[in-house]
């Protein structure tokens, strides 16, 4: 039998992934909370979608905002079944050596301490109500090293490995975990990561098909709504137009 979560937080829902994960969770009449830092979009989300919704125009760097914001949790929004956390970003493409510090501690503070807040927020709950699922964004990127991937993919790296043990640390407890790992997917990522040049950042996805935000809001939608005896612990999925290619070697000094 299939399993319906009735209350979901979704962090970065603003965009992409995210946005399209909330369409897809109301439409199956769940309850939503929202959040991101563009208050303009979490309002709009909130008119658009036919069904119970609580933005939280919070940055999920903010630790002290995000424990603040679940204190003032409405009551019937206090029961969380489904904490997606998908709010994260690259931020430039430089080889470490010419990275911005800056950007690493953006990344860190968003892509790692971020999933940490909500993270630590919810768990007391799930377990003490002995349900719950937690579905991190990991990447690829994680995975699979490429140049000026460096930090992105550290973070990513993390949200695997953190993911499995927080598998270890609930057993027993009812409570799910998952990470999805997606490759290439066209949303305003590359926007983000090239710091707003269009041209650079459409030339990502050009003249070929690479994921969309709805293939990965069914992914999420699935692992989420599988019974509840089923973990996905870790789910990688990639455009079929990519693959790898080999490790790299210097010749001839070349
Ligand atoms: P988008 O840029 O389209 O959306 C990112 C979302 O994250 C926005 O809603 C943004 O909201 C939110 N966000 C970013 N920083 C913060 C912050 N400090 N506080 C609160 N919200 C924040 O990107 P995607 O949808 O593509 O990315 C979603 C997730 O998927 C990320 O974790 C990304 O790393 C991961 N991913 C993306 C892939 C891709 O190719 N697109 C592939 C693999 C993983 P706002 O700006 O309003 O705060
Ligand atoms: C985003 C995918 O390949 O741009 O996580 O790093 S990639």
């Amino acid at each position: 039998m299939s399993y319906a979560p009735k209350t979901v937080l979704i962090t970065g829902a603003t965009a992409g992934f995210g946005a399209t994960v909330a369409r897809r969770f109301a439409a199956d009449g769940a309850k939503l909370i929202l959040t991101g830092r563009r208050t303009e979009r979490l309002a709009a989300l909130k008119a658009e979608l036919k069904v119970p919704v609580h933005t939280l125009a919070v940055d999920v760097r903010d630790r002290a905002a995000v424990e603040a914001s679940f204190k003032a949790l409405p009551p019937e929004f206090a029961e969380i079944d489904l904490l997606v956390n998908n709010a994260g970003l690259a931020q430039g493409l430089d080889k470490a050596q010419d990275a911005n510090l800056d950007d690493w501690e953006v990344m860190i503070d968003t892509n790692i301490m971020g999933v940490l807040h909500y993270t630590h927020a919810v768990l007391p709950g799930m377990v003490a109500r002995k349900r719950g699922h937690i579905v991190n964004l990991g990447s690829t990127a994680g995975a699979y090293a490429y140049p000026g991937g460096n930090v992105y993919g550290a973070t990513k790296a993390f949200i695997r490995n953190f993911t499995l043990n927080l598998r270890a640390d609930l057993h027993g407890t009812g409570v799910r975990v998952t990470d999805i790992s997606p490759g290439l997917a066209e949303t305003e990522f590359s926007m983000v990561r090239f710091k707003g040049e269009a041209e650079r950042a459409t030339k990502v996805y050009a003249d070929c098909v690479p994921l969309t935000a709805d293939d990965i809001a069914e992914s999420i939608h699935w692992v989420s709504t599988l019974p509840a005896h089923m973990n996905v612990n870790f789910m990688e999925v990639m455009p079929t137009a990519q693959s790898f290619q080999t490790l790299a070697m210097i010749r001839d000094g070349k």
